[in-house]
């Protein structure tokens, strides 16, 4: 079965709670079987400043689902979490839930973008992503161990473990 690595990501409501609210509801999913989950990361808002600090995560999981498939599962766990989709790229939400990369798939349509844009400009997600993937390379070719070991933290540290 494919596997895929998901970012978590909350700065609303309790992001600890989100986060493992939303934990929980991707491994209810029939679809899917969560393999790994990073340890709950803190982290500063990259973006716009005036917004709270965020809870990130990664987990693998297994799906039998296509990669856009996939995505319709975890827009549904947003939206069951109240997350009003609007035009605030980078502003604060309850949830989100992005696909990091599915497999070694590259894919580049207008809904979905694989693997996912800013990962290697992000700390929140390549850090949790070198936690349980160290050995794993990019479709590029690139290694997920090198590029966490260079980027700047940014303040990010982990703040407890999820279960
Ligand atoms: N997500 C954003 C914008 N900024 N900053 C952090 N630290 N973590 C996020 O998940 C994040 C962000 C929009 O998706
Ligand atoms: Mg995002
Ligand atoms: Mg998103």
């Amino acid at each position: 079965m494919p596997l895929a690595y998901i970012g978590l990501g909350s700065n609303l409501s309790d992001p600890q709670a989100q986060i493992s609210a939303a934990l929980e509801k991707l491994r209810q999913l029939k679809c899917c079987i969560v393999t790994q989950v990073s340890s709950l990361y803190f982290s500063r808002p990259m973006g716009p400043q005036d917004q709270p600090d965020y809870m990130n995560a990664v987990v693998a999981i297994e799906t039998s689902l296509s990669a856009i498939e996939l995505l319709e599962q975890l827009q549904e766990i947003e939206n069951m979490t109240g997350r009003i989709r609007k035009d605030n790229r980078w502003g604060a939400r309850i949830l989100d839930l992005d696909i990091i990369l599915f497999d070694q798939q590259v894919i580049n349509t207008a809904r979905l973008t694989i693997p996912h844009y800013g990962l290697k400009q992000r700390e929140f997600v390549l850090l949790p992503l070198a936690e349980i993937a160290p050995n794993l390379f990019l479709p590029d070719g690139d290694s997920i161990n090198e590029l966490a070991s260079k980027i700047a933290k940014n303040g990010l540290k982990i703040h407890s473990k999820l279960s």
